[in-house]
């Protein structure tokens, strides 16, 4: 009788912290990242404030396509809107509205694993570049795997996919330091 109190008394506490995890406010692994549903956030120089563009904001963008093989050399279709008109979207100056014409500013995209790769704002600003740089949300009109998705970079025509960011959570404008 006595054996059987004494086992079960700690299971009790362990029981209850167990409960309490499961309130996704009070569990820190819930907290530490922004669920991948709530679309992206875009903060940084240029913006007054963060904004946090939902799903259903960024479903209103122009909606473009871009060719590049996958990782193991497949040629995919990748659908999804520019980069840079999320930036625009969010109500980030850009370009000429930004010091040094913005020449010196660069987008540091973050992911759910931590992953980060940069952009130099040209290399997104349409009136500079010669290709498009994606947040994907489909490859051959499906919607990308959870372990891609919702949302990936997708940048056309570089040999490497290193900056094909997968599951983006935010984008950081960042003016380069003298
Ligand atoms: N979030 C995230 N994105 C990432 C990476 C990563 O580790 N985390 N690795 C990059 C690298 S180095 C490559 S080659 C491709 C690999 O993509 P795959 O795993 O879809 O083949 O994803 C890129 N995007
Ligand atoms: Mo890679």
């Amino acid at each position: 009788m006595t054996r059987k109190l004494t086992a079960a008394a700690p299971r009790f506490p362990l029981f209850f912290l167990a409960l309490l995890l499961l309130l996704p406010g009070l569990n820190p692994a819930s907290r530490a990242q922004t669920p991948a549903s709530a679309g992206v956030q875009v903060s940084g120089a240029g913006l007054a404030q963060p904004a946090q563009l939902s799903p259903a904001q960024l479903a209103k963008l122009p909606r473009l396509q871009v060719m590049r093989p996958d990782h193991d050399g497949k040629k995919r279709t990748y659908s999804g809107v520019a980069l840079y008109a999320v930036l625009t979207a969010a109500g980030a100056k850009l370009g000429a509205d930004l010091p040094r014409k913005g020449m010196a500013h660069y987008v540091q995209a973050s992911a759910a694993d931590g992953y980060q790769a940069v952009f130099a704002l040209a290399e997104l600003d349409p009136a500079f570049a010669t290709r498009t740089v994606l947040l994907a949300d489909r490859c051959d009109g499906q919607p990308l795997p959870a372990t891609a998705g919702p949302y990936q970079i997708i940048v056309p025509d570089e040999k490497k996919m290193g900056r094909c960011v997968r599951q983006v959570q935010a984008l950081r404008l960042v003016a380069a330091q003298p």
